[in-house]
């Protein structure tokens, strides 16, 4: 198979594009596809000051890097949850791209705050460690905005993970969910900055094709929480739908973006972005809460820990 552009061999073939790059191309493509992405939703506009939440993984590490080439300026967020191997790794590989790209990362650390990993965190509370992890990263990466001025904060959830986020939505029709998984979200009470997604229309083969051309370093290894979640199969199974019909997934996305452009336009003061906003605030932070204690400082108080969120700076 040849490169489209340039007639030499290509290295990648993207059938779901019906088209073949060899790596100088191909990443020319990708770049020019996000920015189009950010341009069309209007994901990042002048004045933002975004950060960019990094995991260690291919998605987030891609998208820190990717920014700073196209000149957008991103300091990143990252939450050690004292996993082992996988946090210690994962940590290095984000201060490796902080280096190179010359950015500064705020690292908050689950152990240092809670005085145990985020398993045992989730064993106090008597939840999932997902639940616990989820509540403790919306805390602090509104915390980070907030206090040092971000606008924007920026994940790298790809196309996979939407599509596969929005088939079990639709599968069990959770009609609570469904129509709030947006390539961007409105700053509310609930989310104290805007949220967006540049690689929503991203394939993980692209972004991972992305990061290895361009030799960005990152972890292999998936969170060890993340193995036998309900995602994973339904990501298999689309997968398999699309080597059959390539193209299948993009189509279910895209439909979905603009079906909810539509529900925008005609019902405007729905609140479908708004939906996840909190109705009061709590009486120890003063952060956005439903009511009460918010789930951070309920959480220090189980553990009869005094408050503290405190982030290392790390560049
Ligand atoms: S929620 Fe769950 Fe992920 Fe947190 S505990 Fe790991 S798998 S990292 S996005
Ligand atoms: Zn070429
Ligand atoms: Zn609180």
């Amino acid at each position: 198979m040849k490169c489209r552009v340039c007639g030499e061999t290509a290295s990648i073939a993207l059938r779901s594009h019906k088209t073949a790059f060899c790596d100088t191309h191909f990443l020319i493509f990708f770049e020019k596809r996000v920015q189009t992405t950010i341009r069309r939703y209007g994901l990042i506009r002048a004045g933002d000051r975004p950060i960019v939440a990094v995991s260690g993984g291919k998605d987030s590490l891609s998208l820190w890097a990717l920014l700073q080439r196209m000149g957008i300026a991103a300091d990143g967020i990252y939450v050690n949850l004292g996993i082992g191997d996988y946090s210690r790794v994962s940590l290095e590989k984000i201060k490796a791209v902080a280096d190179a790209i010359g950015r500064k990362v705020h690292i908050f650390h689950v152990p240092a705050t809670f005085q145990r990993d985020i398993t045992e965190v989730a064993k106090v509370l008597r939840r999932a460690p997902c639940s616990a992890c989820g509540m403790i990263k919306r805390y602090v990466m509104n915390k980070i905005c907030i206090e040092k001025g971000y606008n924007l904060l920026l994940t790298g959830h790809n196309l996979d993970d939407e599509a596969a986020a929005l088939f079990g939505n639709v599968l069990y029709w959770k009609k609570e969910y469904l129509w709030k998984k947006d390539i961007s979200l409105e700053e509310d009470e609930g989310h104290l900055s805007r949220k967006a997604k540049p690689f929503f229309l991203c394939s993980e083969r692209e972004v991972a094709a992305y990061a290895i051309i361009s030799g960005i370093d990152y972890i292999y290894e998936e969170c060890p929480f993340s193995k036998g979640a309900k995602t994973i199969t339904y990501k298999n199974i689309l997968g398999s739908i699309e080597e059959s019909s390539p193209g299948t997934k993009l189509m279910f996305i895209k439909g979905y973006l603009k079906e909810l452009e539509e529900i925008k336009r005609s019902s405007p003061h729905e609140g479908f972005r708004g939906s996840n906003a909190g109705t009061g605030y709590c009486g120890a932070c003063g952060y956005p809460s439903g009511g009460g204690l918010c789930g951070y400082c309920r959480t220090l108080e189980k553990l009869e820990i005094p408050y503290s969120a405190e982030f290392e700076e790390y560049g």
